[in-house]
């Protein structure tokens, strides 16, 4: 398929990558998406429950919709397309990964440094003495708390809060650096990562988008392959590598 080929030229060719997920990464590990048919907001909408809004209001509600989530990714394992992108870190000197989903499923899959965006599923944060930890054991009482007495929430980046700054200020780095961009699996709608292609489209990079769906992405793209993640990374990745041996 032509759009493989020049899709791996252009990452082998660039000497700085970013590479961008979003839920459709994790879609075929049976992660359901936020806004596919099966999305999850299908059952529930976001200001009802990925707001800090909802989680004062109604704090056990939020934390079953967290615990069943997290349950569900319990059981589940990194795809071909996590493996892939972990294999691409190792193929070019300065590669960053930013990704918008919380469910741990890039370190699984090996890839070591992953920019969380949207801060992380597994980690939960004291709401009054921010103590911060990974806690991947179900919860035995909902709502949570704290060996302080306080309310623990999850540790992710809700719809009207601000991203983690330091997280940010790296990923704005690596996209001032970028020769190239690798967009995976997002439909582009959550900003600020919806924006991360178009500047470092403005900053001279090119552009690779995977999605098997168009998206606002698709407007700047060089490529734009109509494929899943799982099927066309790992043929990408086996391009890049025939082309460096
Ligand atoms: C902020 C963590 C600034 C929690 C998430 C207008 C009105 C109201 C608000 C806003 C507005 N404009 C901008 C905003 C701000 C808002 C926003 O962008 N809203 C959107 C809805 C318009 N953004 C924020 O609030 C952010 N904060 O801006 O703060 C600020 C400034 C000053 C003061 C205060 C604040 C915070 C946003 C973070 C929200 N948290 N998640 C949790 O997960 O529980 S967002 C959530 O959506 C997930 O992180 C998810 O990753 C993310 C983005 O969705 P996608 O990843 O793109 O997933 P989606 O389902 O949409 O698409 C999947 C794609 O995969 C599809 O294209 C599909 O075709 C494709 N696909 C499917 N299968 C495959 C595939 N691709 C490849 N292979 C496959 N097999
Ligand atoms: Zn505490």
């Amino acid at each position: 398929m032509k759009d493989l080929s020049g899709a791996a030229e252009i990452l082998f060719s660039s000497r700085a990558l970013v590479v961008l997920t979003g839920a459709g990464i994790s879609a075929e590990s049976g992660v359901p998406t936020f806004r596919g048919a099966e999305g999850y907001w299908r059952n529930y909408r976001p200001e009802d429950l990925a707001t800090p809004e909802a989680f004062s209001r109604d704090p056990a509600l939020v934390w079953e919709w967290y615990s069943m989530r997290r349950e569900a990714l319990s059981r589940v394992k990194p795809n071909p397309g996590h493996l892939a992108i972990a294999e691409m870190e190792d193929l070019v000197e300065d590669f960053t990964l930013i990704t918008q989903n919380v469910d741990g499923l890039h370190h699984l899959g090996g890839s070591r440094k992953v920019l969380e965006l949207h801060g992380n599923i597994w980690r939960v944060r004291c709401t009054v003495c921010g103590m911060r930890e990974m806690r991947k054991e179900p919860f035995e009482t909902l709502p949570p708390h704290c060996g302080c007495g306080g309310l623990l929430r999850p540790d992710v980046v809700w719809f009207g809060e601000m991203l983690p700054q330091e997280v940010l200020e790296e990923a704005y780095d690596a996209l001032g650096r970028c020769e190239a961009i690798l967009v995976v699996g997002t439909s582009g709608i959550v900003q600020p990562a919806a924006s991360f292609p178009f500047i470092a489209k403005g900053k001279g990079a090119r552009v690779v988008e995977v999605n098997p769906e168009e998206t606002t992405i698709t407007s700047v793209a060089d490529v734009s392959i109509r494929e899943r993640a799982g099927k066309a990374l790992p043929a990408i990745v086996r391009i890049w590598k025939e082309n460096i041996a």
